[in-house]
């Protein structure tokens, strides 16, 4: 079995993005893993630790963590189970069976099919993989900060990094990168569009917080409570956390940018960091003190997806746009 998984991903230039910010901005493409997202540095990791064993895996994801856990799945020789929920596009259902997973749609949202794939994995055996909440994932997941200093090289440090937030593995596992390389000092910018901001409800009330609903088309970005982790990161004062939202015309609008500008193609989750760039919300947050001036440059995770094509963004741009 190999080592690990994931590949070590291009660190690029974004001409676009720094002629837009007045600073170099750094691209991290997770979106260039086998697996189409970062997901597969935290689930490789956690599926070495815990199904070398094992009699099979089952997933609970919007998606791209059942595209990891398929994908490992698949080079270890065990079967795998995904449950999506059914806000979840055909397409990424049909992008896991030709990873060769069983796939079970239950629920609505993606809280509905963890339900179901715990009881799976009680009744039938099978280990649970768990797409954001687990140190193991965040452990896996920490490995792209050690990638992006090794990339930098001696004294470059970020003046901030941003990303999105669904359930918070990404950026439990990015703080735990920063502080594996002494970067505690980078603030972190944490995204969500408006109606899967789980994060921000939390912060916002002082404790975890259980939406009603994800009413956002960034399904992947659909967990109803953020992980206890990544509130209590928020709370730590170890690391300056700033949390923002976009709304999903927003999000839409900087997939468009990303694909006309660096010719790829990445899905709403993801959409939802690249709109602090594009539609201005970091100078915005400057502005408002919120945010202090970027002392080297800003670093983006890229975090990718697989629930995307041409078909896909236009269905989006019909829904949003219209
Ligand atoms: N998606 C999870 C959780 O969904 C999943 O099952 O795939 N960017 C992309 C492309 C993602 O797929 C996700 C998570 C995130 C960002 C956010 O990562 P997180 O959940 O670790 O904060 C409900």
């Amino acid at each position: 079995m190999p080592e690990h998984f994931h590949i070590n991903t291009p660190l690029l230039e974004s001409v676009g993005m720094s002629k837009r910010m007045g600073t170099t901005v750094y691209l991290k493409m997770e979106n260039s893993q086998p697996s189409g997202s970062f997901k597969i540095r935290g689930i490789g990791h956690l599926c070495q630790q815990l199904a070398r064993r094992s009699k099979g895996v089952v997933c609970s994801s919007g998606g791209n963590a059942g595209m990891a856990a398929a994908y490992v799945a698949r080079k270890m020789g065990l079967p795998a189970t995904i449950v999506v929920p059914s806000s979840s596009p055909p397409l990424v259902v049909q992008r896991l069976r030709d990873q060769g997973a069983t796939v079970q749609i239950s629920g609505k949202v993606w809280d509905d099919a963890n339900a179901e794939a715990l009881r799976l994995a009680e009744t039938e055996g099978l280990t649970f993989v768990p797409p954001f909440d687990h140190p193991l994932l965040w452990e896996g997941h920490a490995s792209m900060v050690a990638e992006v200093s090794a990339s930098l090289g001696a004294g470059v440090k970020p003046g901030a990094v941003l990303l999105s937030v669904g359930g918070g593995g990404l950026l439990c596992g990015v703080l735990q990168g920063l502080k594996d390389v002494s970067w505690m000092d980078v603030p972190v910018i944490a995204m969500e569009t408006v109606g899967a901001d789980c994060f921000n409800a939390a912060i916002k009330a002082g404790k975890l917080v259980t939406l009603d609903d994800i009413t956002s088309e960034a399904k992947c970005l659909g967990a109803k409570t953020v992980c206890q982790r990544a509130f209590e990161h928020s709370r730590s004062g170890e690391v300056t956390i700033v949390s923002e939202l976009v709304t999903d015309q927003e999000a839409l609008h900087a997939v468009q940018t990303f694909l006309d500008e660096e010719r790829v193609l990445v899905e709403m989750a993801c959409g939802a960091a690249l709109a602090a760039v594009y539609s201005g919300i970091i100078p915005r947050l400057q502005e408002e003190g919120r945010l202090p001036a970027l002392r080297g440059p800003l670093l983006v995770i890229v975090c990718g997806g697989s629930s995307i094509n041409v078909e896909q963004l236009d269905v989006l741009k019909g829904k949003l746009q219209s």
